[in-house]
Order: C-alpha cells, then sequence, then structure tokens
C-alpha cells in the first residue's frame, strides 16, 4: 500500500480515491461478500461517493488524493458491537484456578469474577483506566476496528459507572476509533446491596440511568440475565427505566442457562440478544419477531471451555441476523483480536467465513442501529474502511494470529502507522 502524500493530517480530506483494489463491499444480496473485484471506492466529506470496478471509474472523481491498495483487498471497517474493554486489573489468577477445576460460577460465588475486577476498577485513577483501555482500544484499531462498542459495568454505583462511560467516550477520542457506549449497571450485584438486591436494581433504574443520560455519556443499557446476575423480571425493569429515557436496550441473554433471556430481549424490543449458547427455539422465534439481532461472542465459550454451540441453525432458518464481536473483557473473553473472534465463529460455532465477516460488518452495525451508516462499502455510508493484505476475505477467518490489516480508512482520512 502507497501511503498518499498528506496521510498524516487530521483533517478529513476533500477527496479520497482507493483503486487497484479488491473490494468486499459486504452488501446483503450483491453475491459472496459483495465482492467487486479490479474495484476503486472514491469518498468527499467523510462519506462514501462512490463503488465500482475500476474500469467504469467516472472521470470526474479521480481527483484529490489517491491510495494505491496495491491488489490488496478493502473491506467495511470492523464493527466490533460487544466489548467490556474499560476495567482495572486482570483476572489472570481466577485463569489459572479454573484450570485448577474451579468453574466461572464457583469463582463468582466466592466473590471473585465480576466483583473482583469492580474492586480493581473503583480502586483505579482515570489515568490508569484511561492507559489501559486505551491500550486495548489501539490494538483493536490496528487490527481493523474502525467502531467500538463499549460496556460499563465494573463499578457498579453511579459514581464509578459514570466515570467508566467518560474513559470509553475519552478513549475514542484518544484513539479515532468511533465509540458507542453501553451502560451495563445491571452486570453483578455489588457486595454493598448483597442483601438488598431490589435496592441495587432500583439504584439503576432511579439513579444510574438518569445519571448518565443527564451527562449525555450513554447511547444503550445492557443487563445481564443470568442465575449468577439478574433475574428476567429485574432486567425487565431496568429495560423499564431505559425506554423512559428513549435508549436503544440489549441483554446478555441464555450465555451459561436458558432464562428465556432471548424472549425477553424481544419482548422489550431490544436491539440484540448476545452470546445465547442456551437460548431455545421459542426465544430465536420470538427474536426474529421483533427483528433482535443475535451477537455471537465465541470467544468466551471458547475461554469458559463452553461447547454449548449457540442455536446457529434456527437463526438461519427463522432469518435471525447473527452479529460476531470480540466480548474483550479480563474474565471470559481477553481476546484482543477481532480477526481470531471471527474464526472461532468458525470453527466452534459453524459459521461460514461470509457470515463471520458479514457478522462484523454489516450486521454488528445493525445491532448498534448504525446500519444507515457504517458496515458495507456502499455509496452514502461512512467511509470507514480496512485495508488487508490477502488474497481472499476468507483468510480474514482463516489465519491465527496474523496480522493483515495494512492500513485503515476512518471518514475519509488514511492511516497506514499501524
Ligand atoms: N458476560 C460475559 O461474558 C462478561 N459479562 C457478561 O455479562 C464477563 C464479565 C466478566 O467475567 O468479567
Ligand atoms: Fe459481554
Amino acid at each position: 500500500v502507497t501511503p498518499p502524500p498528506s496521510a498524516r493530517g487530521d483533517v478529513t480530506p476533500a477527496g479520497l480515491l482507493v483503486r487497484n483494489a479488491h473490494l468486499a463491499t459486504m452488501v446483503g444480496g450483491a453475491g459472496p461478500y459483495g465482492v467487486i473485484r479490479d474495484g476503486a471506492l472514491a469518498s468527499a466529506g467523510g462519506r462514501i461517493t462512490w463503488v465500482g470496478p475500476e474500469a467504469s471509474l467516472p472521470a470526474g472523481l479521480a481527483a484529490g488524493e489517491v491510495l494505491d491498495a496495491g491488489g490488496a483487498w478493502v473491506t467495511p471497517g470492523l464493527v466490533d458491537c460487544h466489548t467490556h474493554l474499560v476495567f482495572g486489573g486482570d483476572r489472570a489468577g481466577e485463569f489459572e484456578r479454573r484450570l485448577q477445576g474451579a468453574s466461572y460460577e464457583e469463582i463468582a460465588l466466592a466473590g471473585g469474577g465480576i466483583v473482583s475486577t469492580v474492586r480493581a476498577t473503583r480502586a483505579a485513577t482515570d489515568e490508569e483506566l484511561v492507559s489501559s483501555a486505551r491500550g486495548r482500544l489501539e490494538l483493536l484499531g490496528r487490527r481493523g476496528v474502525t467502531t467500538a462498542e463499549i460496556k460499563s459495568g465494573y463499578g457498579l454505583d453511579v459514581h464509578t459507572e459514570l466515570r467508566m462511560l467518560r474513559v470509553a467516550r475519552a478513549v475514542g477520542e484518544a484513539t479515532g476509533v468511533r465509540v458507542q457506549t453501553t451502560l451495563l449497571g445491571a452486570h453483578a450485584l455489588p457486595p454493598e446491596y448483597r442483601d438488598d438486591r431490589a435496592g441495587y436494581v432500583r439504584l439503576v433504574c432511579e439513579a444510574m440511568i438518569p445519571a448518565a443520560v443527564e451527562a449525555g455519556l450513554v447511547d444503550a443499557v445492557d443487563a445481564f440475565c443470568e442465575e449468577i446476575a439478574f433475574t428476567p423480571a429485574e432486567c425487565a425493569r431496568v429495560f423499564d427505566a431505559a425506554a423512559v429515557h428513549g435508549l436503544p436496550v440489549r441483554l446478555h441473554a441464555d450465555q451459561r442457562t436458558d432464562q428465556g433471556g432471548a424472549a425477553l430481549a424481544a419482548r422489550h424490543g431490544a436491539r440484540s440478544a448476545d452470546h445465547l449458547e442456551h437460548a431455545s427455539v421459542d426465544g430465536v422465534r420470538a427474536m426474529a419477531e421483533a427483528g433482535t439481532v443475535a451477537v455471537l461472542l465465541p470467544g468466551a465459550a471458547h475461554f469458559l471451555r463452553d461447547d454449548t454451540v449457540p442455536p446457529v441453525e434456527a437463526f438461519r432458518a427463522h432469518g435471525v441476523p447473527m452479529a460476531v464481536a470480540t466480548d474483550l473483557n479480563p474474565g471470559s473473553s481477553p481476546l484482543l483480536d477481532p480477526l481470531l473472534a471471527l474464526g472461532l465463529a468458525c470453527l466452534l460455532f459453524g459459521l461460514t467465513p461470509e457470515e463471520a465477516l458479514a457478522g462484523m460488518t454489516r450486521v454488528g452495525a445493525r445491532a448498534l442501529g448504525r446500519e444507515g451508516e457504517i458496515g458495507t462499502l456502499e455509496a452514502g455510508k461512512r467511509a470507514d474502511l480496512a485495508v488487508w493484505r490477502v488474497g481472499h476475505p476468507a483468510e480474514l477467518c482463516y489465519w491465527m494470529g496474523a496480522a493483515p490489516c495494512v492500513a485503515v480508512v476512518r471518514g475519509g482520512l488514511v492511516v497506514t502507522d499501524l
């Protein structure tokens, strides 16, 4: 890839022409990967203005900066629609204990697990949180991610949850990766509320959500519906509070046990239900009717050594769109490589490479409610692209540990010093 002369400026270039590229546009219904071989793409003002075979490039579009991709593949910038990448500390010690036989649930019930990361996050300074989260987001960015969702959920008090959301926004600004924030106050019961579950759910609904809205820090609300976390009724209360503020909702649903989470998410018109290893076919049907996206997180299944496969065949049969994300978090998915998430989605869950890549582009965008703006290479969408040194898009799922991303384009601005 030859960098254009003014690639490092921090202004949006007036016009960019990407040429000598094979495009995986990921436009639905446009054939496998929406491929355009020997393609070109033009952008102006940060938006894509033209996509097609280079041979048909209209003459007027050739002006402005040129990125010669040298025959590389270009995809939409990756959309990692489910991460928890702001947190203090790590859980490598817990990993060791699990490998000696302790289960994720046993550790959680003994006061470890999510709550141990809550302790570390509350104790961390803003600078510490920014610096560690920034490193993780930079890694994702270098590996082709141009939009990431980041959840709170390791603060579990109003002050620290807002701090997490502020850090999430700050690392977005610092890295240039577009960040969407999600309030996950209902992630675990904090120790100080051990004997007052209802009181904590009230805190989330009546204090946390309004404070996050007031501070302008929140784009969506999530909850963890699980035996070790919150009941369906408690999650429903959180969803009702989100609805009062017009916030879209999502749910950590049926990850470890079938709680009817998929159907609960659908009943509340959730944008997505996530994990879903144990979701029932009834739940899948309800999601199809509600238009709820299934977000698959194979990094967590792999890291927790859970061989239960989400009902992928049913998602296909009922037309539920499948997204794929890293779930980057310290306890169940310390996964810093978006392409490894794609590979695991294929190998553990049986997605095709094309489904997996669509899951981290077009469908990931839909899980964030941004399908009109990002996720495919089409005129009118943001010029967010990733450039890959591969011979075919399936290689993005095939290699394990490769680093084929040679450039990204963010809003029409080329970044080659990855
Ligand atoms: N499910 C997950 O996989 C993460 N959160 C959740 O609700 C795990 C969070 C952790 O273990 O720290
Ligand atoms: Fe998660």
